[in-house]
């Protein structure tokens, strides 16, 4: 297999490290054995302490100084404990579903594995397109008249690049550091023309850069070629690990299997699962999904409220 040719990279601050756990231990009930570099941003130690009992993982701590955790993609995905020949992101709040191995290297050194927006996404005005031209510009000295993606961008909670592309990497670092405020901590920021941080830096560099890679023309890891085989992603707050909602319900025979097997491989004790991840809770957290935008919209503003 081609587990030693690719590095998986995530992240995630203290209330993503249940999402990076199951990520991580999705990868090893699967037999996917690359090595993994995990930023952890306020994690607890015993959190840092059951990834890093999967095995092959570095763990690092991330500075809470920083710019939110999902700026620091670039930042991770070109540091030096990446020593494979390829790196692939993958959010942490997600998990692998069959042995992934096979989409986690490219089929070609010349392209980005990340997902086009299809439909555009409606905050990506022409206004922002040439926001993002001139900006590239500035960064590179030099940018493209056109963009190579049309009016559209990049979604990306999943992306595989070779490791030649380390510089188009520091690239996106140096961006994302001069065009996203020091002090934004979320990824969603709608009113600036990099309304999803990181993930808008990178659709302008692949639109607007001379030296950027070619965004791949299909992507698979969404089971569009083995539907036994695929990347999971929880798009929605909250996360299957916080509660579980609507949305996120059709996740759940994904993700209880991943719990299961850290309480079955000793990573876990099953009392110190959160309790949507535990089966005896189920019939309660699925009874109550169809409230969970509600509750979890009035624990935020209490938590707002008492600071
Ligand atoms: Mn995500």
């Amino acid at each position: 297999m081609n587990e030693m040719a690719t590095t998986v990279v995530t992240a995630g601050d203290k209330a993503f490290a249940w999402g990076a756990l199951l990520l991580v231990a999705s990868m090893r009930r699967n037999g996917m054995r690359h090595p993994v570099v995990v930023g952890a941003m306020n994690w607890p130690d015993s959190m840092k302490r059951r990834v890093e009992a999967l095995g092959d993982v570095k763990i690092h701590d991330l500075p809470l100084s920083r710019q939110c955790v999902a700026c620091q993609k670039p930042m991770l995905m070109a540091c030096d404990d990446v020593k494979t020949d390829w790196v692939c992101w993958a959010d942490s709040d997600a998990v692998f579903v069959g042995n992934c191995s096979e989409w986690l290297v490219g089929d070609d050194l010349e392209e980005i594995v990340v997902r086009k927006y299809d439909p555009p996404p409606p905050l990506l005005t022409e206004e922002r397109l040439a926001i993002w031209r001139r900006d590239v510009e500035k960064l590179c000295g030099t940018a493209l008249g056109e963009s190579r993606l049309g009016n559209t961008t990049v979604n990306n909670p999943f992306i595989v690049i070779h490791r030649k592309w380390r510089p188009f990497l520091e690239r996106w670092r140096v961006q994302t550091e001069r065009v996203i405020a020091p002090d934004v901590i979320t990824p969603w920021q709608k009113g600036s023309a990099y309304f999803q941080t990181d993930e808008s830096v990178l659709g302008s560099l692949l639109c607007f850069d001379p030296n950027a890679p070619r965004v791949v023309e299909r992507y698979k890891a969404n089971g569009s070629v083995d539907k036994n085989r695929y990347f999971a992603h929880f798009a929605y707050n909250p996360k299957p690990w916080q509660m579980w909602n609507k949305y996120s319900m059709k996740w759940h025979d994904v993700v209880a299997p991943v719990a299961e097997w850290l309480v079955e491989n000793d990573i876990v004790k099953a009392g110190e699962l959160p309790l949507p991840l535990r089966e005896s809770w189920w019939p309660v957290c699925r009874a109550a999904a169809p409230l969970a935008p509600w509750v979890w919209r009035a624990m935020k503003l209490k938590r707002k409220l008492l600071g």
